[in-house]
């Protein structure tokens, strides 16, 4: 099985890094292609080209999104291309992002970005090999880059 990352120059940690470290350990036998690409609205069609030429079962995408608004739209842009992609090729991108803003402090923007990207690259093995696991923690208010909120009981 073939898996495709593409991230960007933009982002200020590199977050496939962690994620690769994820997908080697809990799918050994998955061979990952990656790309790099400046900036966010350069991701969509990277990782569309890449899947269809590699023939990739699913794409993990790392996307940093900047403090100013123009950034909060080129995120809106991005996405909803991501989306667009996914859909024309019927295969999951796993969208990890990390949005500047979300912390004044480096080390904490580290901790979630590092904890984001490990998180979801779980999220993805669960989605390709054991989507019944999925199934188990429905509504159990699971977070990445922070802990987990937890369910609400009625
Ligand atoms: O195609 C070249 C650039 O337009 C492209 O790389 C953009 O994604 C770059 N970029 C912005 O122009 C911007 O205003 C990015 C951001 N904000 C951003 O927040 N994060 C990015 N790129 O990865
Ligand atoms: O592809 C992996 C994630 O990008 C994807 O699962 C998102 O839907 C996760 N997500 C966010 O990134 C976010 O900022 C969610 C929310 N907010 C949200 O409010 N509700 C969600 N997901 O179900
Ligand atoms: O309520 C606090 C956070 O859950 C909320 O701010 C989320 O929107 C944070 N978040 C992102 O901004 C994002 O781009 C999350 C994700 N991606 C994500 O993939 N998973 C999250 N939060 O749990």
């Amino acid at each position: 099985m073939k898996i495709c990352i593409v991230d960007t120059t933009f982002a200020r940690i590199d977050m496939a890094r962690y994620a690769i470290e994820v997908l080697q350990n809990l799918m050994p036998d998955a061979v990952i292609v990656r790309r790099t690409v400046p900036g966010i609205k350069d991701i969509p069609v990277e990782i569309k080209t890449l899947m269809q030429r590699e023939g990739c079962e699913a794409g993990m995408v790392f996307g940093w999104v900047g403090r100013s608004l123009v950034d909060k739209i080129s995120y809106a842009v991005y996405s909803l291309a991501l989306q667009l992609v996914q859909l024309e090729l019927g295969r999951h991108i796993i969208d990890v992002t990390v949005h500047e803003d979300e912390s004044e402090s480096e080390e904490e923007l580290y901790r979630i970005a590092a904890d984001r990207a490990r998180k979801h690259a779980e999220n993805l093995y669960l989605l390709l090999r054991r989507p019944e696991e999925l199934v188990r923690r429905a509504g159990t208010g699971r977070r990445q880059g922070y802990p987990d909120a937890g369910p609400i009981m009625g």
